[in-house]
């Protein structure tokens, strides 16, 4: 399942680059173009959903092996804690509607995020 006008679906396929770090049968994990931590890394599952939720409720197996894989990159990268956030809808600042966990780390973080 992927979509056409979709980025992350391109970057999936090998049509647009991304500086890759990790690889599974079910997830590609790469940095952020717009790094805002040290570690800041997308992991995303290579069958296209639009955010979260979607993915959450077509394929519960799925979601849990996106987050087993997040928390291998955080390892991968040093990190001992991490945050992983998944932006789900405009309002909150999704720009990028094909769902992917933010891997953040690497710097001090502050609670509630702005
Ligand atoms: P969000 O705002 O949660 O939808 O995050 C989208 C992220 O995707 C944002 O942090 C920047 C990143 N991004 C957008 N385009 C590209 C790209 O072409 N390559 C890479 N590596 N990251 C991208």
């Amino acid at each position: 399942m992927t979509s056409a006008d979709c980025l992350f679906c391109k970057i999936v396929a090998g049509e647009i680059p991304a500086t890759l770090v990790a690889e599974t049968a079910d997830t590609v994990a790469f940095r952020d173009i717009n790094a805002q931590a040290p570690t800041h890394v997308l992991v995303i599952p290579r069958e296209h959903h639009r955010d979260i939720a979607a993915m959450a409720a077509a394929d519960p197996c799925l979601t849990g092996r996106l987050a087993a894989d997040a928390a291998a990159v955080a390892a991968q990268d040093g990190l001992t804690g991490f945050r992983l956030v998944f932006n789900t809808g405009a309002e909150v600042g999704q720009s990028v509607f094909h769902v992917h966990g933010h891997v953040l780390g690497g710097r001090e973080f502050r609670w509630p995020p702005g």
